[in-house]
């Protein structure tokens, strides 16, 4: 039965025509030059996928011949001045899939400068097969693929604690089995490993953000050894999360000022001894003075003193500092106007250029945290002389968990793609992560999603937002669109009726989720529990800003957090060009309006409707999109299999049912708070 498991990776067969087509093209594998695990493992994948795909596992050889395919390394080549100048363009992680020429036989060259490009190569030949239609014919017959990634860094996050509970996961417990570890190996982490690699995503960090002082002991490090041993193959660098105040909970130092040399020596002590048991160790993700965690401020010292320190005992192994702009504070003094939008910024800005070269600030995607829709975060516009990374939550904290059916490509491809104007016009957040300003390159990150269940992230649709995390980690420029196109043919049926359903199902999603639960800009209006439905309500929590009142700001005048040069100003926090349209409501963008503006409940939208119209109309739609999807998968599920047939139906059923409760939770708060009727047309509550 189709439990999921294989993910994308399926290699169902062909269509009986381009089966055979394939066949002659897959006759044997030959790899030039010497052998490798890494090229063990692009052998043993082009094996089970064309195996798959063909209906015949080609054999290996040694010489080529007509319908080998071939992998090779730069070097191994014979001589060819053309492919040598396009190979050298494609960097140390690049690849190059071609019909040709070799030795006087026609072949199917993967070739790459590296052994990892090869197995990159090799995946990306198999993901051009598993398209459908056109598509793989001109895979099989005139492959043309070449690829390089646009940032080197390209990381999973796993909020995993060592007791294999996971942060905001919902998907099981954690797949790494830390009881057993490291003697006992779950084959699940190699193919965790061809998963990633299939992506081209280089770097898990293992452990959760909030992280345990025990992590950095000895058995610990060996855990994370074999962890590494497994995933090295794969082109996967192992990274940790790192508790601050680490050598002082182990009794080892006094305290944990950055500024203390015994502190700094006991960091270095402990790189080099993670260093000898995982000579490829990527570094250290930190959170710190966030959320209770300790920091450096807690010894009056700053970030930038916190992650130099650690860089520095990183530094000769060639390891980086991944350091979390994920900071806010309450309020100083109670009724004090403080923004928590604003907050990194003015922690943070200051310390542009006050870090080392091998520290990357690592930045969410919008300024408070993973909302269904936020403002990009202003500091991805604000720090030229730093390096930076995106962090986006792949993982569904605040869009309906694993339950609801919500495609997050979109949402990262609006991030990536916004033009920050910080080096000028057309500089989009996918530039400045790639160096553009100063040539300071970041990276990215994804909150993974991954647990122990069967299909991995809980919902099979979930695995999609992996999926894309991936490959926009890769070409932060693909699209959305295309990227579920891709992840359709693979996981369900590259038939069109099929495919094309399935995109057109997840292209409405995020939007859906947006509208039922947060319009407008709105956000953080759930219960600050559990993070799953509404409660815009609540207005009694220890700290103002946990409260949704905090957010909305709902009341008899109207609406939205003012964030304006008569609020925070946290507008301001843009480049001037955009700072100067967020400052005014005509000139916000609608669906970020009352994120930025508190306006009265008649304010005229764009539509010609009042803002109270407008947002009942959006949240009404949003119920609706909810039941359009159901009624879109119902035409869809005859075609597919019946396991996840009905698992997809059984959550876009509860998708709907949730919708219609945040719709009817928020309509009602807002309309007792306004005071105003429903709107006529609306939709009564259910
Ligand atoms: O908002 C919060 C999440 C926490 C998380 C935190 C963070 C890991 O609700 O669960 O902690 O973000 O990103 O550090």
């Amino acid at each position: 039965a189709e439990d999921g498991y294989q993910l994308w990776l399926r290699y169902s067969p062909l269509p009986a025509g381009l089966r055979e087509r394939l066949q002659a093209r897959v006759a044997t594998i030959v790899q030039l030059g010497a052998d490798s695990p890494t090229l063990r493992a692009a052998r043993q994948e082009l094996q089970r996928g064309l195996g798959g795909l063909a209906g015949r596992t080609p054999a290996p050889a040694v010489a080529p011949r007509a319908g080998s395919v071939v992998l090779a390394r730069a070097a191994d080549l014979p001589p060819s001045p053309a492919r040598e100048a396009q190979l050298r363009s494609l960097g140390q992680e690049g690849y190059l899939v071609q019909r040709t020429r070799l030795h006087g036989v026609e072949v199917t060259l993967i070739a790459a400068n590296t052994d990892i490009g090869l197995l990159y190569g090799s995946f990306a030949w198999l993901r051009a097969l598993q398209a459908g239609a056109a598509d793989s014919l001109a895979a099989i017959n005139a492959p043309a693929l070449a690829s390089r990634p646009a940032l080197p860094r390209r990381l999973l996050d796993h909020w995993d604690n060592l007791d294999r509970s996971i942060e905001r996961g919902y998907a099981g417990q954690s797949i790494w089995n830390w009881w057993e570890l490291p003697d006992i190996l779950d084959p699940r982490y190699t193919d965790y490993a061809r998963a990633n690699a299939s992506l081209g995503i280089n770097g898990a960090v293992l452990n959760n953000v909030n992280a345990k002082a025990e992590v950095l002991s000895a058995p610990f490090i060996a855990k994370a050894a074999a962890l590494a041993a497994v995933l090295r193959p794969y082109g996967i660098r192992v990274y940790l999360s790192v508790r601050w105040s680490t050598p002082l909970e182990l009794h080892e130092t006094r305290n944990a000022d950055p500024l203390d040399p015994a502190v700094a020596a006991w960091w270095q002590r402990k790189a080099d001894e993670i260093y000898r048991a995982i000579p490829d160790f990527g570094g250290f993700l930190v959170k710190a003075n966030s959320e209770g965690q300790p920091g450096p401020q807690d010894y009056g010292r700053s970030h930038a003193d916190g992650a130099n320190m650690l860089a520095r005992a990183l530094a000769p192994h060639g390891g980086i500092v991944m350091w979390r702009a994920f900071v806010y504070s309450p309020p100083a003094r109670p009724g004090q106007m403080a923004d928590r939008a604003a907050q990194a910024y003015e922690q943070f800005k200051r310390l542009d250029g006050r870090f080392e070269r091998n520290v990357i600030v690592q930045v969410k995607n919008g300024p408070i945290d993973f909302q269904p829709r936020e403002p990009v975060h202003p500091l991805f516009g604000a720090m030229p002389d730093t390096a930076l990374m995106m962090e986006f939550q792949v993982t569904k904290e605040y869009l309906g968990f694993a339950t609801h059916l919500a495609y997050l490509g979109p949402l990262f491809e609006e991030a990536l793609r916004f033009d920050t104007r910080a080096g000028g016009v057309g500089t989009s957040v996918a530039d400045v992560l790639a160096g553009a300003q100063a040539g300071h390159v970041g990276g990215i990150a994804g909150v993974a999603n991954i647990g122990s269940s069967r299909n991995w992230t809980g919902a099979d649709f979930d695995q999609a937002n992996w999926y894309a995390f991936g490959r926009l980690a890769w070409d932060p420029k693909l699209g959305s669109a295309a990227i579920a196109g891709e992840w359709a043919a693979q996981t369900w049926s590259a038939d069109p009726r099929v495919r094309d359903a399935v995109v057109a199902l997840m292209m409405r999603s995020r939007e859906a989720v947006v509208d039922y639960m947060t319009p407008l800009g709105l956000h953080h209006l759930m219960g600050t529990g559990h993070h799953h439905g509404p409660a815009p309500w609540v207005d009694d929590l220890e700290r103002p800003d946990w409260n949704p009142t905090y957010y909305h700001r709902a009341a008899r005048d109207g609406i939205g957090f003012d964030r304006s040069a008569s609020g925070s100003n946290a507008a301001a926090q843009y480049a001037p060009e955009i700072a100067r349209r967020l400052q005014d409501p005509a000139t916000t963008p609608p669906e970020l309006l009352l994120w930025f503006h508190h306006l009265p409940w008649d304010y005229r939208m764009p539509s010609g409707r009042t803002l109270w119209e407008e947002l009942v109309a959006h949240y009404d739609r949003g119920v609706a999109e909810a039941a359009a999807m159901q009624a879109q998968w119902a035409r869809i599920r005859p075609l597919v299999d019946p396991r996840r047939g009905a698992d997809v139906a059984q959550r876009l059923a509860r998708q709907h049912a949730e919708a219609q409760w945040w719709r009817d939770a928020c309509v009602a708060y807002f309309q007792q708070v306004s005071g105003l009727p429903l709107p006529p047309g609306a939709v009564p509550p259910a």
